[in-house]
């Protein structure tokens, strides 16, 4: 796993970050990441080697940039292409629950980006852009379909036309990418659905809007039928390393446990070499562990940036902004959570709703700011403050699917939902006052049954002596993809669910496992 061994950790931006596309400015690269229900909307990364990425914003931060209101779970924003284009990078994204594609600039990726031009003539989900010689912009979609597009204004000219269907019998030919390379335009697109039949295809033309001839070889990637640890691949996205080398990054996900496998931390960005032969791309193996590439690695300085990073992470809420890692539902209203209300913390203020008296995690608007999970192995810790109100750490999947750990004064208490399902599973007495809540999260080291889940979730507090005393341990299967449906993995995170609830500090720390 360590660079020392000419080995770099893959997945290189794990936890839920799904449909990666990037993009090369000179020595920098930028990578962007799907984001749902979540806001503030579409991840940002900034790398020099391909292999540490680091996070430097969100594109959609606005509320006039995206609005989520009522969107459900695994729905909102779909699949950006992100592209630099004449002195400034272009974001092109769907947001499903709201009208459809749009799309956003910034000359800094780590922003502003713009307010969102609309693009009502760009029909589906997945747009992609592509400049050809004359200027011409091309947008492609799922399906596979392609219409000429002004990106200064949005204005589309002509019905979309469909450019290939992909390989015949595949479903969901999607995320699509077109790219000039030598004398073709190569079409690349993703087949099969998202989940264990996804793969990758490709098909070259003369010309952008084709004809196109599938390559001989297509699928050009796919983990379908087999036992790799790395399954799902697909939705990639081409890029040249600093020496002209070809490289992919794309999405997999890491199921655990025994049948079928139940993947937690959602779809995560993995890396894979790409070579030519006879004008058509040869994809690497895609391994937990890649080949170090054979330029100097620069492993980013701060937070938790890829699969082998172990430093402990500790948000203390002392600035005024939240790290952009930090994602909230649908919205983020600074009246319900701030760090400004009590200096030093983060406040969650609950939604006084009329005719109920307070709010959970079945909730669509329910104050919440969580972090992905990115470790298959964690613990997360908090102390939080409920002398006010009543809140606390949750391990989210969705509204139907969560775990948490819920503090009011002189109580503790921990409560799981699995569909629809919902039950108090323990609760306990504590001191009034401060207390530390903690989940771990323990990957299933052997699969000892057919069964058995990949890990197990354990919610509990802090002793004053600084042990951890759990009040439950849950099986993890239940807040996995395949259980909940969808397309998100976990978020850990705070929440509200009465009143006002102050966090001093919220602990990220990866364990072995
Ligand atoms: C995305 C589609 C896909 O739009 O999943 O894996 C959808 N690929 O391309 C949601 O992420």
């Amino acid at each position: 796993m360590s660079e020392a061994d000419s080995t770099v950790a893959n997945p290189v931006i794990p936890g839920f970050h799904p449909d990666p596309s990037v993009c090369r400015v000179g020595a920098d690269y930028y990578l962007a990441c799907s984001s749902f229900e979540y806001f503030p909307g579409v991840p940002l990364f900034h790398s020099r080697d391909l292999v540490h990425w680091t996070q430097i914003g969100n594109a959609l931060d606005r509320p006039s940039q995206l609005r989520l209101s009522g969107a459900s779970s695994s729905a909102g924003i779909y699949a950006p292409t992100l592209r630099h284009h004449d002195g400034r990078f272009h974001l092109i994204v769907t947001n499903v629950s709201d009208g459809g594609n749009l799309l956003v600039t910034a000359t800094d990726p780590a922003g502003p980006w713009s307010d969102p031009i609309r693009l009502p003539g760009v029909p589906g989900i997945d747009p992609d852009l592509a400049w050809d010689e004359d200027g011409t912009c091309w947008c492609t979609v799922a399906g596979v379909g392609q219409v000429r597009l002004d990106p200064g204004t949005g204005e589309t000219f002509g019905p979309a036309r469909r450019i290939w269907s992909g390989s015949p019998g595949a479903k969901a030919p999607e995320a699509p990418h077109l790219y000039r390379i030598g004398e073709y335009w190569y079409l690349l697109i993703a087949e099969g659905g998202t989940e264990r039949c996804h793969g990758v295809s490709i098909a070259r033309g003369p010309a952008p809007s084709g004809p196109f001839e599938p390559c001989p070889h297509n699928p050009v990637l796919t983990h379908r039928g087999t036992d790799h640890p790395i399954q799902n691949t697909g939705h990639a996205d081409l890029v040249q390393g600093p020496d002209g080398s070809w490289w992919m990054v794309l999405l997999g996900v890491r199921p655990g446990g025994g049948t079928p496998g139940w993947h937690t931390l959602g779809r995560e960005t993995f890396l894979a070499p790409v070579t030519w032969v006879d004008g058509w791309p040869v994809v690497g193996e895609v391994e937990l562990e890649l080949p170090a590439p054979p330029w100097p690695l620069q492993p980013g300085a701060a937070g938790v940036t890829g699969a082998a990073a172990a430093e402990p992470a500790r948000d203390d809420f002392d600035e005024s902004e939240l790290h952009p890692r930090w994602i909230s539902l649908r919205d983020r209203p600074v009246e319900y959570c701030a760090t400004k209300d009590r200096p030093g913390w983060l406040t969650l203020r609950a939604r006084e709703r009329p005719g109920s008296q307070s709010q959970s995690l079945d909730d669509l608007d329910v104050i919440f700011a969580g972090r992905r999970q990115q470790h298959l192995s964690c613990q997360v810790r908090t102390l939080i403050d409920p002398a006010e109100g009543r809140g606390g750490l949750a391990v989210r999947l969705d509204e139907q699917h969560h775990y948490e750990i819920e503090a009011a004064a002189g109580t503790v208490r921990v409560v799981a939902r699995i569909g629809s399902l919902r039950t108090e599973v323990a609760s306990r007495p504590v001191p009034e006052g401060p207390v530390v809540l903690g989940v771990k999260i323990d990957a299933a080291k052997a699969v000892t049954d057919a069964r058995s889940g990949p890990d197990t979730v354990s919610l509990g507090v802090e002793e004053p002596d600084g042990t951890f005393t759990s009040l439950a341990t849950l099986d993890g299967k239940y807040l996995s993809t395949e259980v909940a449906g969808g397309f998100t993995g976990r978020v850990l995170g705070m929440y509200a669910a009465e009143g006002a609830v102050h966090f001093d500090w919220f602990d990220y720390e990866p364990l072995d496992g």
